[in-house]
């Protein structure tokens, strides 16, 4: 019982159990683990895949015949182990180069660098059976006004989605894109800081179908967003390619935290609504807090995929539940179901039931019923039904 195998599609990024536990105010507390050992470790608890950021696997700037090595050493670890390799990133971050940013930069001569960097990636990424590719632009941004000009910035932003969905196409690579949103952290304001700035820009590249979002939990509860509105919205519109999964406690830095740590009710509610019809990778971002030793790093991970089962177990003795069946019913959720205006405008506009007879007191006067239903959901999350 809650035993990850799988087929649970859990996969992790070597940066989550490899994060040193540097901030901005403290060393590493924690050495770095070798990218196979974590393969290896994923593997025993019970993953199914492993994902990267390009320098998180081959240090930035290493020579070709190393970084051959690095990645053929790798992919016989990943081999070994069973994982698979269902995404991967790059990093336009770390580096100083990168410090306005990598596809919006103002310097021209960066931008170029940053997508030569992205499209070097992707070949390594398709080599190992990625079909999905994260962008996370963390430094598209500014901390002034005069700084960015975001129109500009935009056209910028488009311009290196569509030079990638052009890349990936003539190539005839199996490979979708997937824009990570976030509001701000490390620049002070994001561009596309949620997942519906992401999902309207999509809308104006030239390949739209190969753009969806990768929305990270935390991210949008830093700017006060309710996280399964914002994942539902996305499977709404076919656009959630991929998730990180993590846990955030309200309007604060980024706080990583394993899954199901935080708000636990809208990780709840999540969980209800990625098993109701989300079919990729349950990928989770998180950060074993540096105050963790080695064992710790592993708690968390094996943690955050424990507390998924344990939420899916819940949902589900939720949604199998007479008594809330009963409970959605009087909450006219079947209602909701319902087109408006099922037979269309005529027929709409010749009903006098829906307009001049229709009693607005007594409908004003209707409960909706939902603090009965919501305690059925809290009683099934806390697992006293
Ligand atoms: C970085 C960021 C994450 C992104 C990663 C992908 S990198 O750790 O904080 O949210 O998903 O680039
Ligand atoms: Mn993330
Ligand atoms: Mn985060
Ligand atoms: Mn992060």
């Amino acid at each position: 019982r809650f035993t990850p195998t799988p087929e649970d599609k859990f996969s992790f990024g070597l940066w989550t159990v490899g994060w040193q536990g540097r901030d901005p105010f403290g060393d590493a507390t924690r050495a770095a683990i070798d990218p196979v050992e974590s393969v290896q470790r994923l593997a025993e608890l019970g993953a199914w895949g492993v994902t990267f950021h390009d320098d998180d696997l081959i240090p930035f700037g290493a020579p070709e015949t190393e970084r051959e090595a690095i990645v053929k050493r790798f992919r016989q670890a990943v081999d070994a182990s069973g994982l698979v390799v269902p995404m991967v990133t790059t990093n336009l971050f770390t580096h100083p180069v990168f410090k306005d940013g990598g596809f919006t930069a103002n310097d021209r001569d960066v931008r170029r660098y940053a997508l030569r960097k992205t499209l070097r990636n992707i070949d390594l990424a398709v080599e190992l059976g990625a079909t999905t590719f994260v962008a996370w632009g963390g430094r598209e941004g500014a901390e002034s006004g005069g700084a960015k000009d975001v129109r500009l910035a935009l056209h910028r932003m488009k311009e290196a989605f569509d030079l990638l969905g052009e890349y990936v196409t003539e190539q005839g690579y199996d490979l979708r894109f997937a824009i990570e949103p976030k509001p701000n952290e490390p620049r002070g304001d994001i561009l596309l800081p949620t997942i519906g700035h992401a999902l309207a820009f999509i809308e104006r590249l030239e390949r739209p179908e190969l753009v969806g979002v990768n929305p990270e939990t935390g991210h949008e509860q830093m700017a006060g967003l309710n996280f399964p509105h914002g994942i539902a919205q996305a499977m709404w519109a076919d656009k959630l390619f991929h998730i990180d999964l993590n846990g955030q406690s309200g309007i604060k830095y980024d706080q990583d935290l394993r899954f199901g740590a935080g708000d636990l009710r809208q990780a709840f509610w999540l969980v209800d609504l990625l098993e109701s019809g989300y079919e990729g990778p349950r990928h989770f971002d998180f950060k074993p807090p540096r105050t963790e030793d080695y064992d710790g790093v592993w708690a968390s991970a094996a943690g955050c995929m424990r507390n998924y089962l344990i939420l899916k177990e819940r949902a589900a003795a939720f949604r199998a539940d007479p008594e809330v069946r009963a409970a959605l019913r009087a909450s006219r959720l079947d209602e909701l179901a319902r087109p408006t205006a099922g037979e269309g405008l005529a027929e709409l506009l010749a009903d006098r039931t829906a307009y001049e007879e229709f009693d607005v007191d007594a409908a004003a006067e209707r409960g909706m019923a939902f603090e009965a239903l919501d305690q059925l959901a809290m009683d099934h999350l806390l697992a006293v039904r």
